[in-house]
């Protein structure tokens, strides 16, 4: 089982932390080929390293790869959001999670896209008890 992780990078990164667990989380149930993302040393300025064509380049190549995307969408990304799109034109199954946070709300072109599973939560244990059942649901 081929996992594509999304979340934000240059959109901020405010959620490193979880992302790095939900990667740990996701591994067991399959090779994650986005890891990267989950690296706490990695800012949103982080600008050494490839260019931003290569790195566009690959991250299709692995969505085409992936045989589902799981994304954390708590902290809006554009890359985030274009990676949803592509994975659900390439007919890709996809989770969104949410951490529910006051006084805001998911962007409805997820929240209301009936292709995509969303689920919300409050506790990392939720966001894992959430992919374990969506990997249930795959049987
Ligand atoms: O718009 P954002 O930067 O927040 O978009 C984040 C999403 O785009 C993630 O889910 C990634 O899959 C992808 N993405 C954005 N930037 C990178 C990146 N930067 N490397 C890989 N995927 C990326 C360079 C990091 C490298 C120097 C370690």
């Amino acid at each position: 089982m081929k996992i594509y992780f999304a979340g934000s990078i240059r959109g901020g990164r405010n959620d490193k932390e979880l992302y790095l667990k939900l990667i740990q989380h996701l591994s067991t149930y399959g090779q994650v080929l986005t890891e990267h993302v989950g690296d706490i040393n990695l800012t949103e300025f982080g600008e050494d390293g490839p260019s931003d064509k290569w790195i566009f380049d690959r991250d299709i190549s692995w969505i085409e790869e992936a045989d589902i995307l799981i994304a954390e969408v708590s902290t809006p990304s554009l890359g985030v959001g274009y990676e949803l799109a592509k994975a659900e034109l390439l007919g890709k199954k996809i989770l969104c999670l949410y951490r529910n946070q006051k006084n805001k709300r998911l962007s409805a072109m997820i929240n209301g896209n009936q292709y995509m599973i969303v689920k919300n939560y409050f506790s990392i244990i939720e966001a894992k008890k959430q992919i374990d059942e969506f990997f249930t649901g795959l049987d």
